[in-house]
């Protein structure tokens, strides 16, 4: 009896702990949008977007902050890193800053969070 009971305990400790560490939920993903940098389409800083924000992005961009896809069919904020490797995606994507791109990879969400492992980009037609 005690054995069974231990079991359980068992049992509840393993699927706690499974769920705390659920994968991310996944999907592949064909967008298009606006390359933009996070923090000021978040914050409104100078217009937060678009061409007149063009030199900001830019500047906000090379300086580390992170870039971004703004989905125009949802409105939706991912947050991009590439698909493979440990550099930022930020310098690779500087020449698409403030254009409208069609750009491609896998979506992951978990906490609430949205990033795009991106695997090609290009500017949309
Ligand atoms: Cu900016």
């Amino acid at each position: 009896m005690k054995s069974v009971l231990f079991f359980l305990v068992l049992i509840v400790v393993v699927a706690g702990s499974a769920s705390a560490q659920a994968q991310p939920k996944t999907s592949d993903v064909s967008l298009v949008g606006e390359i933009i940098d996070i923090k000021c389409y978040t914050t409104g800083m100078m217009g937060g977007r678009g061409p007149e924000h063009e030199d900001c992005a830019i500047s906000c961009i090379k300086g580390g902050l992170p870039v971004g896809l703004l989905d125009e069919k949802s409105g939706e904020v991912y947050t991009i890193v590439p698909a493979k490797g440990m550099k930022g995606a930020n310098l690779a994507l500087l020449p698409f800053v403030a254009k409208r791109v069609k750009i491609q990879g896998s979506l992951l969400e978990k906490g609430g969070n949205q990033i795009l492992a991106y695997t090609s980009i290009e500017e949309a037609k």
